[in-house]
């Protein structure tokens, strides 16, 4: 009899460990659109559209390279509600002996198929760079785990970046060197757009109809629906935009949406992409002088060092994790984090192009939205849903650990030493939203005070018994206690109407 392989959205490669036990001729590819993966949060359409059309083309790929795919279809009646349910419905159908899966990324649908009652051997994920087993012997016996370390650790394994036993030029980060705020540039790179094609406008259709109610913009489709087109759209980031992404890795521009980041967690997260590659290719533009060191080893260290590390605490953590809330924070997410329609202009900015795009770069998603949630005091797992939601990248196990751990601080500093915390200053100095701007980034507080200044100086009073041993904090407090009484005052009666602004639904 048959055997059962799953293949997952976000499990699109031939490689995948499910694949390789597999018999072409005589087991069945299990794949399904199924209204409990789209429903969990209300996925931005992009994000549903990627997915659905990359399943498509992928099933179509593996029938050409000679598997039987049994495939359901999101608006086929046949197709059940779940995983498990398509699983037992296609074992009947075949006849089938068990169940043959990668691990899934997120505890909540492992839960699920460990529930299932089906037999389901379950395989480790290989398409990690750090092998099964790796983090967790890594973390043992750590009183605290620090990316950085981690990521030295990578450097040696895999010898990316590395001159014998020394990193390449010297040192481990050069992350110093990529804090410059952009200029305004014509020859500015764009990431590669594709055209739909057919099967892509059949299911922008389907998105349409199915999921009219859900965040964000539809049309224009641009990402690439197969691991051809993904691949094009890294060599593009490569020759173009790689030698200025260390310079500018930090900053934002007004109607910029991209600047000189690469686009490719998207394709990397579905499979499309394989992380360890991206960063040998983009070793060897350094290796070849188009691109310099800092640029490449900032870039290799979001993927080999961040995009690892994160992945290893979501499992070290467990289900759980989605719940933290370390700083009991407990206000409702804001309303115009839907729709963009706040007079703060940074936050305008990243919230609309992410309506629109289904995508932010890192400082926008961890210094602008991030910590305005942070400041204000929002809910963490409202915080950690919404970034699940509008992100065309975001799986929990990439999403939490960000938005719980490094962005809100819920999980009590496991990700991050310290909060995220900063007044509008680091966004002036790093963008040239202000300008544009109701608020006065110089106003600490009263009147036409940029909100993100007295919230900054309200998080730091209220959360003192939290923070103030932090030794990395002690600076702030010291500024807090050398201003006068008056300031201070002002700052907290500023915040709490704020706030109040903000419970109260009022547009701030
Ligand atoms: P680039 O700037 O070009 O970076 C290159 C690659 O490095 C990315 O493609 C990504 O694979 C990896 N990377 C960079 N930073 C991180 C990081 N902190 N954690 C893990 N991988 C990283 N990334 C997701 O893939 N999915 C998410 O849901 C997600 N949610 C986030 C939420 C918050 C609050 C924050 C602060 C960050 C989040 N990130 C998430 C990380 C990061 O912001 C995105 O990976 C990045 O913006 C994707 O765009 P890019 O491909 O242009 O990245
Ligand atoms: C995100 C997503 C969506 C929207 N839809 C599907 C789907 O219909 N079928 C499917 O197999 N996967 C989907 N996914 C990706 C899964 O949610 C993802 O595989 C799990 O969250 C495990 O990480
Ligand atoms: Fe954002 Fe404050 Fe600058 Fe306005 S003044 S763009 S709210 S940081």
């Amino acid at each position: 009899a048959p055997r059962l392989i799953l293949v997952l959205g976000d499990q699109l490669t031939p490689t995948l460990s499910a694949l390789r036990e597999g018999d072409r001729t005589r087991d069945v590819v299990v794949m399904a659109e199924v209204r409990d993966e789209a429903t969990y949060v209300n996925h931005h359409k992009k994000k549903i559209a990627l997915i659905f059309a990359s399943m498509r083309k992928f099933a179509a790929a593996l029938e050409e390279d000679g598997w039987t795919v049994a495939y359901g279809r999101y608006d086929d009646a046949d197709t059940a509600r779940s995983i498990c349910g398509e699983l037992m419905r296609r074992h009947k159908e075949y006849d089938a002996d068990g169940v043959i899966a990668t691990i899934c990324g997120e505890w909540r649908l492992r839960q699920a198929l460990d529930d299932c009652p089906l037999s389901i051997e379950t395989l480790p994920d290989d398409r990690f760079i750090t092998p099964q087993g790796m983090f967790r012997d890594w973390a043992e016996g750590r009183k605290s785990l620090r990316m950085e370390f981690f990521y030295r650790e990578m450097r040696r394994k895999t010898g990316l970046l590395m001159d014998g036993d020394d990193p390449e030029g010297g040192e481990w980060n050069y992350d110093k060197e990529n804090r410059k705020p952009a200029k305004r540039d014509l020859l500015m790179p764009a990431p590669m757009k594709h055209e739909p094609d057919a099967v892509t406008e059949e299911v922008l259709d389907l998105v349409e109809r199915e999921f009219a109610d859900n965040p964000g913009t539809l049309r224009p489709f641009w990402f690439a629906t197969d691991a051809t087109a993904a691949k094009r759209a890294a060599s593009k980031f490569m020759k173009e935009a790689l030698p200025s992404f260390g310079d500018y890795q930090d900053a934002m521009l007004q109607d910029e949406p991209f600047l000189y980041h690469s686009i490719l967690s998207i394709y990397m997260n579905v499979g499309f992409l394989d992380p360890l590659e991206i960063c040998e290719q983009a070793q060897a533009q350094y290796r070849d002088g188009n691109a310099p060191l800092n640029a490449t080893e900032g870039y290799i260290r979001q993927i080999l060092g961040w995009r690892e590390f994160v992945r290893g605490i979501y499992d070290l953590e467990g289900p759980d994790y989605t719940s933290r809330n370390h700083l009991k924070a407990k206000r409702d997410l804001p309303g115009f984090y839907w729709t963009a329609e706040t007079d703060m202009a940074c936050m305008s900015a990243a919230i609309g192009q992410t309506l629109e795009e289904a995508y932010a770069h890192h400082i926008q998603r961890l210094m602008v939205t991030g910590t305005f949630a942070l400041l204000a005091g929002i809910d963490p797992h409202q915080v950690h849903e919404w970034y699940l939601e509008i992100y065309a990248d975001a799986y929990e196990w990439v999403e939490a650990p960000n938005v719980i751990g490094m962005s809100q601080f819920a999980d009590g500093g496991l990700v991050g030493s310290k909060p995220y915390a900063a007044s509008g200053n680091y966004i002036d100095k790093m963008s040239d939203y202000c300008r544009g701007c109701v608020y006065d980034v110089k106003t600490r507080h009263g009147e036409g005070a940029c909100p993100f200044n007295p919230l900054y100086w309200d998080f730091l009073h209220r959360n003192r018994d939290q923070f103030d041993g932090n030794p990395r904090m002690a600076q702030m407090y010291r500024t807090w206690e050398r201003m006068s009484e008056e300031k201070r005052d002002g700052a907290l009666s500023s915040a709490a109407e704020i706030l109040k602004a903000l419970d109260e639904g009022e547009r701030i």
